[in-house]
């Protein structure tokens, strides 16, 4: 098998130390990063968004394969600032105010870190300014917000809101998402879009962002 093709299914049992010890052979062999990136660790990891999807493998799987794109990103990531692979957009995330569930959010971030997307994530009960903040400091064209209560659902309209008041309407879109969340009430807020998943999240940000997956 070549070396790529044992990265991703590396990738995809969640064998981090394998995954590390492959990538730093294709590196050392003189494989391209965005290679080994794009044909090894995201190939991987998409097959296993793939699977979550259509729940063939669960929550630990998803995070035993996060740790090992982790494993790998952390001996690229030197490399492909040298090399002229860009990531394919910032993403500044977070859990809003008011709110400590950051399972599903950290998850949303692992798959999208997975997919390619630099992630700025800023925690757990996090006020509509941070995210404001966050999004002009970093330059970021994309602000997602994770909420699981009802009871702050509503600081998720406080964020669109405070966008929209400092002129960042349209330029800073917006994806919501939790289990209480719904595509009704992203539009009644006016937020750019909803995903029901991390999965689905990935797909909605290339869209948002028009890039190609
Ligand atoms: Co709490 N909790 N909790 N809790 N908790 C829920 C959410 C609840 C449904 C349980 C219940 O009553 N059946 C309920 C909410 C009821 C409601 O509002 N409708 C609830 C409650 C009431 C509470 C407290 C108020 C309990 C209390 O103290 N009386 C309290 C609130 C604390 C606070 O936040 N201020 C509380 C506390 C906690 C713990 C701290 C103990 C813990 C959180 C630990 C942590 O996150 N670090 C906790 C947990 C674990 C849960 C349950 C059991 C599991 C949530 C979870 O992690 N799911 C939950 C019940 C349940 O869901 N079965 C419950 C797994 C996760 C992968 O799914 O987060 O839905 P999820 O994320 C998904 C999607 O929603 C989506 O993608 C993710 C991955 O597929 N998604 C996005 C999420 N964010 C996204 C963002 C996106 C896109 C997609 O774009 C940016």
């Amino acid at each position: 098998m070549e070396t790529l093709d044992e990265i991703a299914v590396a990738l995809e049992t969640g064998d981090a130390p394998r995954v590390g010890a492959l990538t730093s052979a294709a590196l050392a062999a003189g494989l391209e990063p965005g290679d080994i990136l794009r044909r090894g660790l995201l190939a991987g990891m998409s097959v296993v968004g793939e699977q979550f999807r259509t729940r063939e493998v669960f929550l630990p799987d998803v995070l035993l394969a996060a740790r090992a794109m982790n494993t790998g990103l952390e001996l690229l990531k030197p490399r492909l600032a040298g090399s002229g692979v860009a990531l394919r957009g910032k993403v500044v995330i977070g859990t809003v105010k008011g709110d400590l569930h950051d399972i599903g959010k950290n998850l949303v971030a692992i798959m999208l870190r997975g997919a390619g997307f630099e992630v700025i994530d800023l925690g757990h009960d996090v006020p509509p300014e941070a995210f404001v903040e966050a999004a002009l400091r970093e330059q970021a064209p994309l602000v997602g917000l994770s909420a699981l209560l009802t009871t702050t659902m509503p600081r998720m309209r406080d964020v669109v809101a405070l966008l929209r008041q400092r002129g960042l309407g349209g330029k800073v879109r917006t994806l919501v998402g939790g289990a209480p969340v719904s595509a009704d009430f992203a539009r009644e807020i006016g937020a750019d879009g909803y995903a029901c998943d991390a999965a689905q999240a990935v797909d909605r940000v290339t869209a948002l962002l028009g890039r190609e997956r």
